[in-house]
């Protein structure tokens, strides 16, 4: 017999097609325009052979291995379900009463799954806050830069998140769009929440028909849909502000920037002004000066300048280009070029970020309340900065300062991690396994068994959401959808929230953890709460009943006549409408950020030497730059098992895009393993030719599972391919403290030899017994 279930994901809305209690295949949701591919990946990574079947501990731990000693090489012992929730109580309440609240890092950074009741990072969150609380994780390894800088600019983070200036405007308005990173395709395929509607590249198409001229800047070609005719000019990845400044120049040098504008919207203009020109520090910032640095010729950098200028402008950078040395700064002077333009506010011009890295990014909608568990209060107060893991290991008491504070690290003695993947998410992979040997106790709850539930001591196994009902939202969405529990839960597999209502069972606090409802009662709590929230705002929508039975519930589209320009009211008038900002004009110089005192991040934009990258005395030996960008074929580390991710390896390992020319000068040939390498450390790849790459760099899509030769040993070859092995971690500067993975120099050498398996997506060894 087989049954159809409507479901969702953040790689798109689907009906699962069951048969026999298992899901055999997808088919797209019905309304959704453009339907991504990854959906076809779902059958295979539920029935994986790498699923958890049962509560694991790691046998070094039960022997009294803790502290000190490195994780990832011992075997597993399986434990019954009761006992391991006794187990983690005891374990739970020995550290919070020897060493604190603090002491558990629970900061649990992650994606979890769309659903956002059974959401397994906000379940942990609510667990932990309820039982006295927990060091958190400040911002997000997305767009921590930004979301540090851009309200000290801007007073808002709704210019890198939303609501931003929608396409129906920039269609409408803007006669040019320059893409730093340009507008990569791929990206689209996921919505943070799972989306009804992928109409990312529904977007992009209408803007490219009403004839907007989009300029791409970027190392690669295909960050630009072929059909949108974009002018590309590549560039050195990490030079974007030197770029931007030299635009800067000319603009001044040729009487372009609109004074008026910058009087009355804005404040530190003279300042930057006096810094572009070279007045403040007797270096003008002209074309020449960059040419060398970008590697784009003057005449190219002024040609864009006079695009810019020449026409009502949109500006807008992917959020690759602050996850690097100094993030924050072409960020803070794309919005000075913005603000130099006079564009902020005008219909369909200025500057946004991120219209380029997911989908739902100004896609015109009306505002709808998402759905969602709202937060816990974490009593502690305490937090590190999102990236800050290993340092926050590495220095238990000591400081770090972010964004004007010193934010002090915890002595931590348990790290607990819930729909996440560390192992996969940070940056240098080694110098990450010697810090998490310092803890006494790490408890993971995961469906599979990836590489960080492999560095794990107690791991909980955890249902997919194809084994749960729940709901899934996202505020770039217009849809509601219904995920039906598809299958019973594999093995066994647990809901994360059943997990903790049962280990806050032990600790006594049961009915505060669950309020006394089951799955269904919460669902219907939730969605009553969220149904009040829509009426506040005059939506109307159906009752949960009718709302399960469809499937899913469609917010009434936007007036076609209306489109959106972020900072509309503030650009007619600045003085009733304010940013919310010290002077509440755009801050081109913030007496805030300079009172910070951050040589590194001073009070206006600056081009900052990076520390790695081309043109640094290191890329002798390490000469090509890699960028570990998001990839095509699956979210993250997840969906790696599935057929989409695996269709796309050479000889199983992680592909490396190289330019033909730089192969061949190194002796290299299409579908050779390489062995890429650097002072941090090493992994294979198979070598993929592109002739639509800058020279000198090579890209590594992210999430391949990290798979060391020798597990537990750092510094051991990843054979599969994760590029945080070779990847710096360094805070972007102090006052984002973001993590800068595009910011990595490495080598290159064909591998020879028999080639070591991947192993990693089958389970670890494990032992019936002591
Ligand atoms: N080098 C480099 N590194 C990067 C980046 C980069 O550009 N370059 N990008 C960074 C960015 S932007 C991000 S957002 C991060 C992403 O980092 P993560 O969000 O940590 O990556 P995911 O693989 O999505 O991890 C989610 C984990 O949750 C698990 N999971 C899914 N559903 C459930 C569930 O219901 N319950 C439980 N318990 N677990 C579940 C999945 O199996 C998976 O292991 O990576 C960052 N790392
Ligand atoms: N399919 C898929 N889509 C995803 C994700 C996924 O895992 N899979 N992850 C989602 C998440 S969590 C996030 S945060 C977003 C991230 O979205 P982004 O951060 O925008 O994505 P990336 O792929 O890292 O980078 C986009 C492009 O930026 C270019 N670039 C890199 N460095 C530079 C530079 O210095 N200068 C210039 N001008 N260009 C540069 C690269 O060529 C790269 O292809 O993607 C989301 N979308
Ligand atoms: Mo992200």
């Amino acid at each position: 017999m087989t049954v159809i279930t409507p479901h969702a994901s953040h790689w798109g809305a689907y009906d699962a097609i069951v048969e026999h209690g298992r899901v055999v295949g997808v088919r797209p949701f019905a309304r959704d325009p453009v339907p991504g591919p990854l959906i076809e990946s779902v059958p295979d990574v539920v029935h994986a052979a790498c699923r958890i079947d049962r509560a694991y501990v790691r046998r070094g731990w039960l022997e009294g291995k803790r502290a000190g000693h490195l994780r990832g090489g011992d075997p597993f012992i399986p434990i019954p379900a009761d006992q391991v929730t006794r187990l983690i109580a005891a374990e739970v309440s020995r550290v919070r009463a020897e060493h604190g609240h603090d002491a558990i890092f629970g900061g649990s950074y992650g994606w979890s799954s769309a659903g956002r009741f059974h959401h397994a990072r906000g379940q942990l969150h609510r667990f932990l806050g309820l039982g006295g609380g927990y060091t958190a994780q400040m911002n997000s390894y997305s767009y921590a830069a930004g979301q540090a800088l851009l309200p000290h600019v801007l007073g808002t983070n709704e210019v890198l998140l939303g609501r931003v200036t929608d396409w129906a405007a920039i269609a409408r308005h803007a006669g040019v769009m320059l893409c730093l990173g340009g507008l990569p395709l791929k990206n689209g395929q996921v919505t943070s929440g799972g989306a009804g509607a992928s109409e990312y590249s529904v977007n992009f198409r209408k803007a490219a028909e009403a004839g907007v001229r989009f300029l791409c800047v970027s190392p690669y070609l295909a960050d630009m849909p072929e059909w949108m005719h974009a002018e590309w000019t590549p560039i050195r990845p990490g030079t974007d502000a030197a770029l931007l400044l030299a635009m800067a120049y000319w603009l001044i040098a040729e009487g372009r920037e609109d004074r008026d504008f910058l009087t009355s919207h804005c404040t530190g203009w003279d300042r930057l002004a006096a810094y572009v020109t070279g007045a403040s520090d007797g270096l003008p910032k002209t074309p020449d000066w960059a040419a060398p640095i970008t590697g784009i010729s003057a005449e190219r950098i002024i040609a864009i300048a006079r695009a810019i200028s020449d026409a009502p402008a949109m500006l807008t950078a992917t959020w690759s280009i602050q996850r690097a040395d100094f993030g924050e700064q072409p960020f803070w002077m794309l919005t000075a070029l913005a603000a130099m333009l006079g564009g902020i506010g005008k219909p369909g011009q200025g500057v946004a970020f991120g219209y380029g890295s997911i989908n739902g990014m100004g896609t015109p909608r009306r505002e709808i309340p998402s759905f969602s568990l709202p937060a816990t209060r974490n009593p502690t107060g305490r937090y590190i900065s999102v990236s800050s893991i290993t340092r926050m290991l590495e220095s238990p008491g000591g400081v770090e300062s972010f964004n004007g504070r010193e934010v002090p690290f915890p002595d931590t003695r348990m790290i607990w991690w819930a729909g996440g993947n560390p192992f996969h998410h940070h940056q240098d992979l080694n110098r990450l396994l010697r810090a998490w040997a310092k803890t006494d106790t790490i408890i993971v709850q995961e469906p599979w068994w990836t590489a960080v539930a492999r560095h794990a001591d107690i791991v909980l196994p955890a249902t997919t959401s194809l084994e749960r009902n729940d709901i899934a939202s996202s505020g770039r969405d217009r849809f509601l959808r219904a995920m039906h529990q598809a299958i019973p839960p594999i093995a066994g597999a647990r809901n994360d929230h059943d997990w903790l209502a049962d280990i806050a069972d032990e600790l006594g606090y049961r009915d505060r953890f669950t309020e006394q409802r089951n799955e269904n009662a919460w669902l219907r709590h939730l969605f009553d709460r969220w149904r009040r929230a829509c009426a506040a705002t005059g939506v109307e929508t159906p009752d949960f009943d009718r709302f399960w039975a469809d499937g899913y519930w469609e917010a009434p589209p936007p007036e076609p006549c209306r489109a959106f320009t972020q900072f509309a009211e503030f650009a007619l008038d600045p003085v009733a409408h304010p940013l919310d900002t010290p002077s509440g004009k755009i801050e081109l110089f913030s007496e805030t950020v300079a009172g910070f005192g951050y040589a590194e991040a001073p009070g206006h934009p600056v081009w900052n030497t990076p520390r790695e990258w081309l043109g640094a005395p290191e890329a002798r030996r390490f000469p090509f730059h890699l960028l570990s960008f998001q990839p095509s074929t699956r979210l993250h580390g997840q969906l790696d098992p599935g057929r989409v991710a695996m269709a796309d390896k050479i000889q199983g390992r992680e592909p490396i895009i190289m330019h033909p020319e730089d192969a061949a000068a190194h002796g290299l040939a299409a579908c050779d393993i390489l062995r890429v390498f650097n002072d941090r450390g090493a992994c294979l790849a198979g070598l993929r030719l592109n002739e639509g790459l800058l020279r000198g760099v090579v890209m590594m899509a992210t999430g391949a599972w990290f798979d060391p030769l020798e597990p537990g040993v750092p510094g051991s070859l990843c054979v599969h391919g994760n590029a945080n092995v070779l990847t710096a971690d360094v805070g972007t500067s102090r006052l984002g403290q973001g993590p800068s993975a595009q910011s990595c120099l490495v080598a290159v050498e064909r591998f020879e030899g028999a080639l070591p398996p991947v192993r990693v997506h089958a389970p670890p060894v494990i032992e019936e017994a002591m």
